[in-house]
């Protein structure tokens, strides 16, 4: 896959994009990674790309053709036109299952909007979709752009290492992670469950798939109605909404 960014601060989404997993796929070639600067398209010499709204009102807004020139400028890079997103916090919330879907796209491109926002027309001609990371308003589009990159790089074949991709096999099934532990066995008096150093894995598969649904119906009891469920976990989940009812009982 390769992914653009269109911005006005490239060497920070190149910087992020530099880094430990993300940076290495670069260096595999499993992934390449552009960062363009909206302003070496600016059509002034002063190198302007904002100015203030028709209407009036506080702020500033990225002009149109700074951005249409700089995503024209990428389009002939790559050759053919990308799917184009749009971070703001006006888009669909993005999800696990979406990440999936954007990471079979060969080419992607992220916008990146700054000040009060972009002009309107350069959404409308060039946006194939807009995204949010989530309701909450940050300075600029680049760390919603780079959140989305991560995740959706992630996805990759060839991206995470054997043993990070068999991770994810087993544990994004839409439950929560189990808890985790490493040495010492005994931390400042804390001892890591029995089960877990017993050296019976059958029962260490068993016991973290029920942590994982334990953990799911006591912090996300929403995910478990999208979560792929076998006939046993149900039994697990009832047997553990009856243990919580008798409980309610004696209080
Ligand atoms: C996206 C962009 C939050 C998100 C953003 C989000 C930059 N904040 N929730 N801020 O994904 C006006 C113009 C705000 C750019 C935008």
């Amino acid at each position: 896959m390769r992914i653009d960014f269109v911005t006005l601060f490239p060497e920070m989404c190149e910087a992020v994009m530099a880094e430990s997993i993300i940076g290495r796929a670069r260096k595999k070639g499993v992934l390449q990674v552009y960062c363009h600067q909206i302003r070496d398209f600016a059509n002034n010499k002063h190198n302007r790309v904002d100015d203030s709204p028709f209407g009036g009102g506080m702020g500033m807004l990225l002009m149109a053709e700074p951005i249409a020139l700089c995503l024209e400028d990428v389009i002939r890079q790559v050759g053919k036109k990308p799917h184009i997103v749009y971070l703001s916090p006006q888009g669909n919330t993005l999800t696990q299952k979406h990440v999936k879907e954007l990471a079979g796209y060969e080419n992607l491109t992220l916008l990146c909007g700054h000040y009060e926002g972009i002009d309107e027309r350069v959404l409308e001609e060039f946006v194939d979709e807009e995204i949010s990371i989530g309701d909450y308003v940050v300075t600029g589009g680049e760390l919603p752009a780079l959140v989305l990159a991560d995740s959706v790089s992630r996805m990759i074949d060839g991206v995470l290492s054997a043993p990070e991709c068999f991770e994810e096999e087993s544990h994004f099934n839409g439950l929560l992670e189990y808890p985790q532990y490493t040495r010492p066995a005994d931390w400042r008096g804390k001892q890591v469950p029995e089960v877990l150093v017993s050296g019976h894995h059958e029962n260490v598969r068993k016991w973290r798939h029920e942590q994982s649904l334990l953990r799911t119906a006591q912090k996300r009891p929403e995910l478990l109605k999208c979560a792929d469920l076998t006939q046993q976990d149900r039994e697990f989940l009832e047997k553990l909404e009856k243990s919580r009812e008798n409980a309610e009982d004696e209080c």
